[in-house]
């Protein structure tokens, strides 16, 4: 494809664009939602969309299910309507909820039952693998988009609707997050053009860098040096692991978003294939996220443990103390990477 034509909307999504456009008509009110602790594609996402609607003379409505992170404030500013500390009491006189960056219900969190009961339109703006439940039943669903905010880049770009500088800053927010700084796999020649066009609307790259990725707290730093005491370490199978106890965010004074990227320590161990995430919520139950160098495919590992995501990314909830879950997990790691070692899958 010459390099012109990058930016051109696949059919398949530009018709998906059409048929959302087409069940918002008429609506005054529209809720916008994402998954629980929402990542800065998540954000990215919604910020973006929360600033396009009212070009369709729609009035937007942020509802998610855990609070707006800090470090994505700037996304946000007074003209944007953010009720997500109403719960599901801000689904009411709502006509339409665009679900962003959510492939299946559960993610909704404490959102997810009422969102069940919704009978006005539900739509799906999302890069994820599909689950069993979507969120929704009108798709604009893609897993090779780099992110939701290139879905929604092209939901702009389909219905003529202008990127303002806003707007711009928030998909590029998306894009530069959900793509680990242009470094991951799913990192396409069509999304550094999306940022390139992006840049051309005034987003200023080190300004962005500076807002997301060298704005850490001294809390986090400390928790950082806590955590990489527990990195482990399999070479014949190129498994590494790190864990963050559960009074780790008390005692540092820190979110949960500040553990975004803790992952990327023992992922960047060489000759790591597989990366592990274990995170102790403190009542019996640890978050594991799961991370693939290579052709490791992590979505399905993560389902032998109910979790899924995507094939380079996913995560799982598991219940037991961290000990035990990370014994069991690394266990089942070794088994799982050494049947593709003698497959000669890997
Ligand atoms: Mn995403």
């Amino acid at each position: 494809m010459p390099l012109s034509d990058i930016l051109d909307v696949a059919p398949a999504r530009s018709e998906a664009a059409k048929r959302i456009a087409e069940s918002l008509r008429g609506a005054k009110r529209v809720g916008i939602t994402t998954h629980i602790n929402a990542d800065g594609d998540a954000c990215g996402s919604v910020a973006a969309m929360a600033r396009l609607l009212p070009q369709l003379g729609i009035t937007a409505r942020i509802i998610n299910p855990t609070p707006w992170p800090s470090i994505f404030a700037f996304l946000l500013d007074d003209t944007i309507e953010e009720r997500t500390r109403d719960g599901v009491r801000a689904l009411q006189g709502i006509e339409a909820l665009i679900v962003l960056d959510v492939s299946d219900m559960s993610r909704l969190g404490q959102l997810a039952e009422g969102v069940r009961k919704l009978t006005i339109p539900r739509i799906v703006i999302d890069h994820h693998v599909p689950s069993d439940e979507p969120a929704g039943e009108l798709l604009m669903d893609d897993p090779t988009a780099c992110a939701t905010g290139e879905l929604v880049f092209d939901f702009a770009a389909t219905l003529g609707l202008p990127i303002s500088p806003a707007i711009a800053e928030s998909l590029y927010t998306a894009i530069l997050t959900d793509t680990g700084g242009f470094r991951y796999a799913n990192t396409t020649p069509r999304c550094h053009a999306i940022a390139a066009s992006l840049l051309r609307t005034g987003v200023d790259p080190e300004t962005m860098y500076r807002r997301i990725y060298a704005s850490v707290t001294t809390g986090r730093i400390f928790l950082l040096r806590d955590a990489l005491h527990s990195i482990g370490h399999d070479a014949e199978h190129g498994i590494s692991w790190i864990s963050v106890t559960a009074d780790a965010l008390e005692r540092y004074d820190v979110s949960p978003e500040d553990l975004d990227g803790i992952v990327e320590h023992p992922r960047s161990i060489m000759g790591t294939r597989l990366a592990l995430f274990f995170r102790d919520l403190g009542y019996g139950k640890v978050k594991v996220s799961f991370r693939s160098t290579g052709l490791v495919d992590v979505n399905r590992f993560a389902r032998v443990f109910g979790g899924g995501g995507h094939a380079k990314a996913s995560g799982a909830l598991i219940t037991g103390s961290l000990d035990q879950v990370r014994d069991k997990v690394v266990a089942a790691a070794r088994e799982y990477v050494g049947v593709l070692q003698s497959a000669d899958a890997i």
